[in-house]
């Protein structure tokens, strides 16, 4: 059976995730159905256009060339910097950190040949560089959750993926999160330096989005050189927009240069309220990041037209004057990451709302 052509869907996920396929399997997807459009009543220049829409929803990934502007992206590779280094300053001192699940949940290393590499950090705002906020809550972030998710967009997950200088770990072919596409869910991915084919690129499958797809046998059949990937080229600032569905991964590499990308995922509240698979009391603590980026943007480029936050009042949080104790309640909520998303949408555990 083909890559793309897999109406039943497939039970068999890549690597290390074969452990949830069960739960996988039993989501229903009907590959024909088109996730319907949401209504959006504000326009800016970072809003997106239908033919970018639809691109996105006909291919599963959306290129924004030179969509974050340097002040913002100087700011962001400074901290992806200082994120490396204190994540290699914890590792050196791990046995003295005092809880160890939680920073093992987030700064990743993986032994190579001997060799250790750092790849990835998850939760990227409570780590001592407040660029992490000001991106997400600058309008060429916001203007695209909401294009896409409408206005009751919440972010779901933040992480920093990376191949190290000289020796980067690759990432496997998988597809991000599986859930039954009656929503857009999606991650929009930000590159802080030159991603390059040979070097590190990410490769994306078009198309291969609508339906739960196959990857040991696919990985086995043609390791990267899959027929119809895309290696996605890009530059410093430049935006890539996937479908958490769309098959995608990247090739170890070796002696190639140091390549960041940063994956901010968005989901409609609404999806995560009729879906799952957290309560009402999640989103109330993630949603508390909006207005607190909202914040960090204002006081950095206070020149600078913000983003006009149009979500649903009875959504709406009413946050307090302390950020770092905001911070503290809207981190109360980590999920357990799989590659760059907050996770599946589980069958069964729709939560209970009050
Ligand atoms: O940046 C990369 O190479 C891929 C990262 C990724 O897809 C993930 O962590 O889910």
């Amino acid at each position: 059976m083909g890559f793309l052509e897999n109406p039943q869907g497939a039970s068999v996920i890549a690597g290390n995730r074969k452990e949830a396929s069960t739960a996988k399997a039993s989501i229903k997807i009907d590959p024909r159905k088109r996730i319907q459009t949401v209504r959006v009543n504000q326009s800016s220049p970072y809003h997106l256009s239908d033919e970018q829409i639809e691109f996105f929803d006909e291919n599963g990934y959306l290129i924004l060339r030179g969509w974050i502007p340097q002040p913002l992206l100087s700011r962001l590779q400074e901290a992806g910097q200082g994120w490396i280094e204190r994540g290699w300053t914890q590792f050196e001192s791990k046995s003295e950190h005092t809880s160890k699940a939680r920073w093992d949940a987030d700064w990743a290393f993986a032994e190579r040949e001997g060799n250790t590499v750092m790849w990835r950090v998850n939760y990227l705002h409570d780590k001592g560089f407040a660029a992490s906020l000001e991106l997400l809550g600058s309008p060429q972030m916001l203007a695209v959750a909401e294009s896409l998710c409408g206005k009751n967009f919440v972010p779901t997950y933040e992480s920093m993926v990376f191949k190290q200088e000289g020796d980067g770990k690759e990432v496997v072919w998988h597809q991000d999160a599986i859930h039954p596409r009656n929503y857009r869910i999606f991650n929009l991915d930000v590159y802080l330096d030159s991603s390059r084919d040979g070097a590190g690129a990410l490769l994306v499958v078009p198309k291969s989005q609508t339906t739960r797809q196959e990857f040991c046998d696919l990985a086995d059949e043609f390791g990267w050189a899959v027929p119809d990937a895309v290696v996605v080229e890009m530059e410093p600032g430049d935006v890539l927009l996937h479908d958490v569905m769309v098959a995608h991964g990247s090739p170890a590499t070796h002696g190639a240069a140091l390549r960041r990308t940063l994956y901010y995922e968005f989901r409609p509240i609404e999806q995560i309220l009729n879906e799952g698979p957290w309560e009402r009391d999640w989103i109330d603590k993630r949603i508390r990041l909006v207005p607190l980026a909202l914040r960090a943007f204002e006081r950095q480029f206070p020149d600078d037209a913000g983003f006009d936050w149009n979500i649903s009042e009875n959504l709406r949080p009413h946050i307090g004057s302390d950020d770092a104790a905001e911070l503290r309640i809207a981190h109360t909520v980590h999920t357990e990451s799989a590659f760059c998303s907050a996770g599946d949408v589980i069958p069964g555990k729709v939560p209970k709302q009050p």
